[in-house]
């Protein structure tokens, strides 16, 4: 091989029902299921040149050279696949409003697989592509495919895999990101969820409950049930928040603009919106609802926050080759 190079573009996603601890650390296998909305607004651009004349991996991160130390061993499993496949450079570019702090591993680690397999003159099947952005980061195993997306646990590398639900959704769904922090996270997810698995006495009963969680959300996505699927990524995320409440030494996500946050969109739901709220890794909140009531909702967050703190996201694509 001389020099092969591809382009791929891959959106983030949110996670309705959500993935938190793993029965394999290294394979990235999770406790359970997970279902996600890919959303169009939040993205990454990555460019992946093998040359046989490199003498070593490099990555750029918004036209910054940082350490390869995440993206090198992922690499290595597509030089796996390829063993003719050497050094690369890599090249990515997220696409988030400024700083947002919902910069995701989930869209790199999608981009990345897709762009560097195809450099690699392998061509995957979005099964395999799913398998293998896994390998990088959990969710990015959903991001993959546009729309809602179910992550099946599986038993081992070969059938843990994300499979699309509703990939060009149709019906009227989108979500609000209230941006509250751009700091990095105190605890990061890998390291939360291991405590969580590790000392959490509640955590045999997440998964128990997720489980039963996913199965009334998948049937909710597809009688396009807005109502009973954001009761229940509200409830599922307040469950997953009180895990880390419940771990030793404890932790939160949450800051006190998240609650401000939460309470509106309380009263709003109490005032007959229906709008529901769920955080992940991060105080962020992001609210699911429909574009005919997204006026309303976004007129009763500006009491607390300020414009460019409120994001509209629709449903996005899933990732796919691009020219650079
Ligand atoms: C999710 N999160 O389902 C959950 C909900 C955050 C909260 O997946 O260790 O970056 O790389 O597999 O995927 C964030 O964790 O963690 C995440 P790793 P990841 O979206």
């Amino acid at each position: 091989m001389t020099s092969q190079k591809a382009s791929a573009r891959a959106h983030t996603n949110i996670a309705l029902i959500k993935y938190w601890g793993k029965k394999d650390q290294q394979l990235i296998l999770p406790m359970n299921g997970s279902l996600s909305l890919t959303l169009d607004h939040f993205y990454t651009d990555t460019t992946v040149e093998f040359n046989s004349a490199f003498t070593e991996d490099t990555f750029y991160l918004n036209q910054k050279k940082l350490d390869a130390i995440k993206v090198s061993p992922f690499l290595d499993l597509v030089r796996q696949l390829n063993p003719q496949a050497g050094y690369a450079h890599v090249i990515s570019k997220n696409h988030v409003p400024n700083a947002a702090g919902l910069a995701s591993s989930a869209s790199a680690f999608a981009a990345l697989a897709l762009a560097a397999s195809t450099a690699a003159g392998l061509k995957l099947s979005r099964r395999d592509l799913s398998r293998l952005a896994r390998r990088g980061s959990g969710s990015a195993t959903r991001s993959i495919y546009g729309g809602f997306v179910e992550w099946l646990p599986g038993t081992s590398d070969q059938d843990s895999y994300a499979v699309p639900i509703d990939e060009k959704v149709d019906w009227d769904i989108e979500m609000l990101a209230i941006i509250i922090d751009r700091k990095q996270k105190k605890v990061s997810s890998r390291e939360g969820m291991q405590r969580v698995v590790a000392t959490s006495p509640f955590y045999p009963a997440w998964v128990k409950s997720t489980n039963t969680d996913l199965i009334a959300a998948v049937k909710a996505v597809k009688q396009h049930n807005l109502k009973l699927l954001g009761q229940l990524a509200e409830s599922n995320a307040l469950r997953m928040h009180a895990l880390n409440l419940s771990a030793r030494p404890p932790f939160s996500y949450f800051e006190p603009q998240s609650l401000v946050a939460m309470n509106i969109i309380e009263k709003l739901r109490s005032q007959g919106v229906c709008c529901y709220y769920t955080l992940d890794a991060g105080p962020n909140v992001k609210v699911i609802c429909s574009t005919a009531e997204s006026r309303q909702i976004i007129s009763a967050l500006s009491a607390a926050f300020a414009p460019e703190q409120i994001i509209e996201a629709f449903p996005g694509p899933g990732a796919k080759l691009i020219e650079c």
